[in-house]
Order: structure tokens, then sequence, then C-alpha cells
């Protein structure tokens, strides 16, 4: 048992969540809904929209598009009550060692705890360390901007390469590119984090070393993928501005490990600290957030931080019925666990947030891609959905025919800004349209009776009609959310990510996983050290035949060079 674990709250850990009321109460009720249309239940509740919808700031939720009555809501309610929901957020909030398998607080609220409240960790407030690291974080953003940081030869950086993988990547990236529109106009973005050279190759092709500044991101600074990277961006540097003392110039890095970022060669006085109890995909918010801040200025992230902290408040504070990330966490617990949706779309229609889908993945299936739960046992329900997503419209010309007429249910969350930064004709209101239409088409559908009369009203007729009718009928009743945002600005952002971030929160504990830990991605690594030695002409080792004959088919064409 960690500190501030109680026997009752272990107790709660222990219930198998689908043996309790509420889940068979849901259970029950689904037999009710399975043949519900949503048409139907628009047509019989003009105050639907009203009922189903939610509001925080300029952020709205409309989960009324979803196979849900009052009577559902009621019971999804009574599951997050019967899980404690606002009991285990309050003990994240607290900075309880709630990451079991770790021993480790989850405190990605406190990097962005603005009200400055204290959270201590083993007795000591974390906050003060917190904003330290931010002072600094602004004071080198705004060096960097101003041209006060100079590269080893005396020039401006204009080129900022961040070399980090998965959680040192993901949000940092997506983020750079959702606020793209803000970007200080001196500066362009990179992000290399695949282990392929391809990508650190092309990336360094037409960038000035001399005015280059790599931020090496990585909270363990071991991860094979960064270090590797990080050394091919040191020789590439050095092999231009031919003098170690460069390094200094040219390379800041953002760790937990001190000793590791020494080791590397970057000078620990360039060096941006976060904490353990930072978890990768929830690390935006720390110095891993340095590319962000040099993208968008000390105030962008600020905001952004701000954004979040109110996101927070309102998973704290709101009550469960009212609150817009335990909404999104039940709805998706609905589609999921008794609707049958196995997988779940998230579609931006914002070109800017096209590596939102790719971060929720990420934050989703890292987080809650478990099979047993905090205790060890097996789970005995699905736990976290596939999430996949690309921005519309472009997803309408590509996979949306599955989604209207596949035979597989997928959930969408739409997100859409209702005002653009780029005033260029009607394009911003054609994506309204499209975004409006898509969640419209797919709910309501086309029945036989109207895709008859329409094909009717453009002349066919008979074994023409028929033949093609079948195609041409939609059968709707397909759940989704729609996000709507005023626009994409920092706060909002902030705002967004913290939503999803709780939502997962709030799945996980239903689910009882640990959502905080990710197990899963270490046997690969562990198998990969083996087989490199093999690659790279080392004595065979025992393998399966399939993976043994793939490795001496590369090792003996590599022979052959
Ligand atoms: C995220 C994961 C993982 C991690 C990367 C990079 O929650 O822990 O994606 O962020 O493996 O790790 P480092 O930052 O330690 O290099």
């Amino acid at each position: 048992m960690t500190a501030g674990t109680t026997w009752a709250s272990l107790a709660v850990d222990m219930t198998d969540i689908t043996t309790t009321p509420a889940w068979q109460a849901l259970a029950d009720h689904h037999t009710t809904m399975a043949s519900v249309h949503m048409r139907d239940l628009f047509a019989g509740d003009p105050e639907r929209f009203t009922r189903f919808s939610l509001t925080h700031g300029d952020l709205l939720l409309d989960f009324s598009k979803n196979r849900i009555t009052a009577a559902t809501m009621d019971r999804l309610h009574d599951l997050a009550r019967a899980i404690d929901v606002k009991g285990r957020a309050e003990r994240m909030f607290r900075g309880e060692a709630i990451n079991t398998t770790e021993n480790r607080p989850v405190l990605h609220v406190a990097l962005r705890n603005r009200s400055n409240t204290p959270i201590p960790v083993g007795g000591v407030d974390v906050m003060p360390a917190v904003n330290a690291v931010l002072v600094r974080m602004a004071d080198f953003a705004t060096a960097v901007h101003d041209g006060r940081w100079l590269g080893y030869t005396g020039h401006p950086i204009a080129h900022i390469v961040n070399i980090g993988i998965g959680g040192s990547d993901l949000g940092p990236q997506m983020a750079v590119e959702a606020l793209a529109h803000r970007r200080h106009p001196s500066l362009d973005m990179h992000f290399v984090s695949n282990v392929d050279g391809s990508q650190m190759a092309r990336t360094l092709t037409g960038l000035d070393p001399a005015r280059t500044l790599f931020i090496v991101a990585s909270k363990t600074f071991t991860t094979e993928e960064t270090m590797t990277n990080a050394a091919s961006a040191r020789a590439w540097l050095l092999a231009a501005l031919k003098d170690d003392a460069a390094v200094a110039r040219h390379f800041v890095a953002v760790s937990t490990n001190t000793r590791g970022v020494n080791d590397f060669g970057i000078d620990t006085a360039n060096m941006f600290e976060f904490w353990d109890w930072v978890g990768g995909r929830y690390s935006l918010w720390s110095a891993i957030g340095l590319s962000i801040m040099l993208a968008v200025g000390p105030n962008g992230f600020f905001a952004l931080l701000d954004g979040a902290h109110d996101m927070d408040r309102h998973f704290h504070d709101a009550p469960i019925e009212r609150n817009l990330p335990i909404a999104l966490a039940l709805i998706g617990i609905w589609n999921a666990n008794f609707l049958g949706a196995d997988s779940h779309a998230v579609i931006p229609y914002d070109q800017r947030l096209h590596r939102l889908p790719a971060f929720l993945q990420q934050l989703d299936m890292e987080s809650n891609g478990k099979s047993v739960t905090r205790d060890g046992a097996a789970v005995s329900a699905h736990t976290g959905p596939i999430v996949w997503g690309e921005p519309g419209t472009n997803g309408q010309h590509a996979f949306f025919q599955l989604l209207h007429q596949g035979t597989r249910p997928v959930p969408i969350d739409f997100i859409l800004a209702r005002e653009s930064d780029y005033r260029l004709g009607r394009h911003h209101s054609m994506l309204v349209a499209n975004c409006l239409a898509q969640s419209e088409a797919l709910m309501m559908g086309k029945t036989a009776t109207e895709a008859r009369a329409e094909l009717e009203r453009d002349g066919l007729a008979g074994t023409a009609l028929e033949r093609l009718l079948p195609h041409k009928v939609f059968p709707g009743n397909r759940p989704s959310n729609t996000i709507l945002i005023d626009r994409l600005d920092p706060a909002t952002l902030g705002r967004l990510i913290a939503l999803y971030e709780h939502k997962v929160f709030v799945q996980g504990a239903i689910w009882g996983v640990n959502s905080f830990d990710q197990w899963g991605v270490e046997l690969g690594k562990q198998l990969a050290r083996r087989i490199l030695g093999e690659i790279e002409g080392g004595p065979a080792l025992p393998h399966d035949s399939s993976t043994a004959a793939l490795i001496a088919r590369v090792a003996a064409r590599n022979r052959q060079r």
C-alpha cells in the first residue's frame, strides 16, 4: 500500500466493475436501447441538444448525437459514482502515488497549477520548483527570440530541432502545429523522433548549423532512438563548427537525468529539469514543452497552461452531471462496452490539429490499453479502444465510406473552431458546413424510402432503381460528439488537451486499470537490443523460425553489399 491509500479505497480497487449494480443496470438498460434509432430520439425531444450538451468557457461539448436517453445518462452517472470518480481525481490532485506499479504520484496538474496552491510530494511543495523551471524556460526563450542567445559563431538561432520520441515528441509537436499561426516569425520548428535515419538526414538538409539549436528532450535520457539521433545531430554540428565548445551554444536538454545529460556532453547549465511524477505522455506542460514556448513565446505557453488549469478546476469542481471530461468518458464507455464499438475516431476539422489524433492515440492507448486491473487481476470488460483519425475534410475523401456504411460502428469526436485565423474566401464556412453535415448524416442516415424517392427524382425506375437502391441507403444511428470552440488559441488548446487527459483518467478509473504506466512497450525494446547485434554481424541467437529467417536474410543480403 502506498502512502495515503486507505483500506476503503483499496477495497474499491479490488471490485470488478462488471459485477457492480451500476454496470449491471447499464447492461439491462442496453437491451431496451438496442433497437432505438437516434432519428426518433431527436424527433421525440426538441430539447435533446440542450439536454445532452455542456459548455465550459468557449468550449461546447455536444453529445446529443449518441444513442442515449436521460435514463442512460443517469445510469452512467451512477457508474461514475460507484467508482468514486471524484475521490479518485482528488487523490491525483493531492499528489498521492496513484501510479502504483511505479509508486509515483501523477501530477501533470501541478505543472499548470496557475493558482499556485501548494502540492506536496514527500512533504515538499512542488510548486516553487515548477515555477522556477518556467522562469528559466521563459528567460531562455526570450533570449533566443531577442537574439541574445547566439550560436557559437555569433549568429542568432533560426532553426529549432526537438529530438525526442513518444511523450517527448507527440505533445510538443502537436501543440506547435496547432498554434502555427502564433509562431515566432524568426524561428522554424522541426521534430525528429524516429531512429530511422531518413528523418534526421532530411531534417538537417537545408539547415544552417551555425543557426540551429537542438533540444534533446528525454525524461530518462537513455531512450535509444533519442540518444542515437542526438549523437548524429552533434556529429553534424561538429563537422561544420569544428569545436566541441560549440555544443554548449547549440544543444540544450530537457530531462530528469542530470548525470545522463552531463555524460552526453551537454552543459547542465543548459538543462531544463522536470520530475518523475510527470508521465511522458502528460509532459508537454513541463520543460518538455520548451519547443512550444520557443514557438509561441512565454505568454503563449502560459496561456496554454492557464487553459489546462481552467479545465482542471472544472474537472475537480463541477458535479458529475455537468462535468465535461466525465461526460466524454461515460459516453465512450457506453459506446465501447455496451454498444460494442472497438475503435474511436478523432476527426479535427482543423488542419492545424493534424497531429492531435496521433497525440490522443498515445494518450489513450498507452494509458488504457491494459488487460489487468490495478491489483493485477484480468479485466473482465474491454478497456481502451483503438484511437485513430485524420483531419476533416480529408478523411471524407478517404475512410468516411466505412463510417457511413461499413459494418463496424465507429464513434467519432468532431472538433471544430467556429472562427478561422486565416481569412481566405469561403474556406472556413465550407469547413464548418462539412463538419456539421457529417455528424448529421451519420446520425440521420438515409432510409430506403428516402433513397428511393431521390432515385425516382433522378429519373430511375424498375430494375435499375432496385439494383442501385441498397447501395444508396445509409443506416444512420452512428454516434458522434462535437466539440466546438470559438478559436484555436493557446488557452483553448490547453482546455481541449486537459479535457482528453481527464477523460482518459475517468475511463481508466472505471475499467480499474493503472492509466499511468506502460509496461507493454518494454518487451519489444528488449528483443530489439538482442537482435541488433545479430543484424550487425554478431552470432545468431535462438529465435522462432520466422524471426530467425528474417534476421538471416537481412544479414546475408547485408554481407552481399
Ligand atoms: C509516455 C511514454 C513514452 C516516453 C518515450 C520517451 O508516456 O513513457 O512515450 O515518453 O518513451 O521517453 P523519454 O522521454 O525518457 O526519452
